[in-house]
């Protein structure tokens, strides 16, 4: 009998599954992908971050971790599934009813069960708790139930899911220190122990915060490029104050996490989802600006061919998850532009729908112009002679302020920047008239309270 089972070996389940082996507890690895299971029995992992194919190799080596179609009885079930969107942009959690129905006829006295599935408040003891208690057993008396949300950073995932902070959210308090003993086996950061509800919600709240505040730097991106200002330089200097953190413009939020999670709270609390709804409408709208950009300058009228830098949704990782490429790719597509896209991390082939190759100057070969979307290492030192030799057009946009622009304003090329106005992009342009009038039409009041 296994100690403890995962179920879900995919980002999260696998390195949590591994170090828990490392730990010293037979683990029971549980994914319902017959092909990703027999791989791993097979000792092969599509796993590419440094250091987690070493710890997950070691686990499966050591036997202290085997993978299997279906759990088995333990003493501790670990969900690790995946809580998408549903096509209403509300939580599809099929996959933690399914895993929850498939660990319910093994649950004996005394067992521990942890979601760790990102959730709307109240899965834990509403979906979860009612499907293992059609045997019969009561959580929190017959056996203990918590939800333990993972924090980890995809690109880091090993070092975050030993260092990181944690915190577990018990259906009661006992149930909660159940949890502590097996992750504290593993986890060297703080454990803090709460009730479901609140973790579950301070899961929500951490990407929620990070997605509102990456609207907020698109935001102030978008005003720069209306006023002429290099929003990049305002930010360095807005953050020389003690209390202020502005995150970074871009193309918008990528990952299977952050667009997806806010969504979760707005579909729950629609009367307070305001400003979160409109935190993803910017990011969302935000990879087409740049575009929009192109469209308006001419750089890529139809039948010309648009490069695409960067198909993963951030640096240096090779997940292509709800990137903001996809979104360009395709609204290029429709605007009749053919559209190449590279990666050197994300694996050649097909990726929603569009090829990636991992040829740069392939995928340069004829541009009329470039966007770079993700600034991984490998691009930020790309040659302006690279660009020069293989491309037709001499534009690039950059949506990460990630090249070298002197260098490629020097070899010719319109460099065309997100949160830099138009015409700070021009060499020796002069700084354009700050518009001091608003867009207001003349005489109308700003809507607000009235101070008299
Ligand atoms: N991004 C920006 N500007 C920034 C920071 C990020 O545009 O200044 C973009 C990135 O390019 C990317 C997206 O946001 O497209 C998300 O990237 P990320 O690095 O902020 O986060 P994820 O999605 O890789 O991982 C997040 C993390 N959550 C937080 O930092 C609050 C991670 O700790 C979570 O475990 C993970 O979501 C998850 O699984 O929920």
């Amino acid at each position: 009998m296994a100690e403890v089972c995962v179920l879900g070996l995919g980002y999260v389940g696998l390195p949590t599954a591994s170090l828990l082996a490392s730990a010293g507890f037979q683990v029971l690895g549980v994914d319902i992908d017959p092909e990703v299971v027999a791989a791993l029995n097979e000792g092969r992992t599509k796993l590419r971050e440094s250091g987690l194919a070493t710890v997950v190799s070691a686990a499966f080596q050591s036997r202290n971790l085997v993978a299997a179609t279906a759990p088995e009885p333990s003493h501790t079930f670990i969900l690790c599934v995946p809580t998408p969107l549903d096509s209403r942009k509300g939580a599809d959690l099929g996959a933690v009813r399914a895993a929850a129905q498939a660990i319910a006829p093994h649950l004996r006295p005394g067992n521990l069960v942890v979601l760790e599935s990102t959730s709307p408040v109240g899965t834990t003891r509403g979906l979860v708790a009612d499907i293992l208690r059609e045997g019969g057993l009561e959580p929190g008396r017959d056996f203990n139930l918590c939800y333990c949300p993972e924090r980890v950073l995809p690109g880091n995932t090993f070092a975050e899911l030993v260092n990181n902070d944690r915190v577990i959210g018990g259906f009661t308090p006992r149930c909660a220190e159940a949890a502590r003993a097996i992750y504290q086996r593993f986890c060297q950061g703080k454990i803090t122990l709460t009730d479901d509800l609140t973790a579950e919600l301070t899961k929500l709240m951490e990407n929620t915060y990070r997605d509102v505040n990456v609207a907020l730097a698109n935001s102030f991106a978008r005003i720069a490029e209306d006023s002429g200002i290099d929003v990049w330089r305002a930010i360095e200097l807005a953050n020389l104050h003690p209390r202020v953190g502005i995150l970074r413009p871009g193309p918008g939020v990528g990952g299977h996490c952050i667009p997806v999670d806010p969504w979760f709270l707005i579909e729950q609390f629609p009367q307070h989802g305001a400003l979160l709804r409109a935190a993803r409408e910017v990011n969302d709208g935000q990879g087409l600006r740049i575009l929009d950009r192109l469209l308006a300058a001419g750089a890529v009228p139809p039948g010309s061919k648009l490069a695409i830098l960067g198909a993963a949704y951030k640096a240096d990782i090779d997940d292509p998850r709800e990137s903001p490429a996809f979104l360009i790719a395709a609204r290029a597509r429709d605007a009749g532009i053919r559209v190449a896209i590279h990666d050197p991390h994300v694996a050649p082939g097909r990726h929603h729908g569009f090829q990636v190759s991992a040829d740069l100057a392939d995928t340069l070969a004829g541009a009329a112009a470039a966007v770079l979307v993700t600034e991984h290492r490998d691009y930020r030192c790309l040659s302006s002679k690279l660009f020069l030799e293989n491309m037709q057009g001499r534009v690039i946009a950059d949506c990460r302020n990630a090249l070298n622009h002197t260098s490629l304003r020097l070899a010719g090329f319109r460099v065309v920047t997100t949160g830099v106005g138009e015409a700070e992009t021009e060499v020796d342009a002069p700084r354009r008239e700050m518009p001091l009038r608003s867009n207001r039409p003349e005489g109308e009041a700003i809507a607000g309270p009235s101070l008299s």
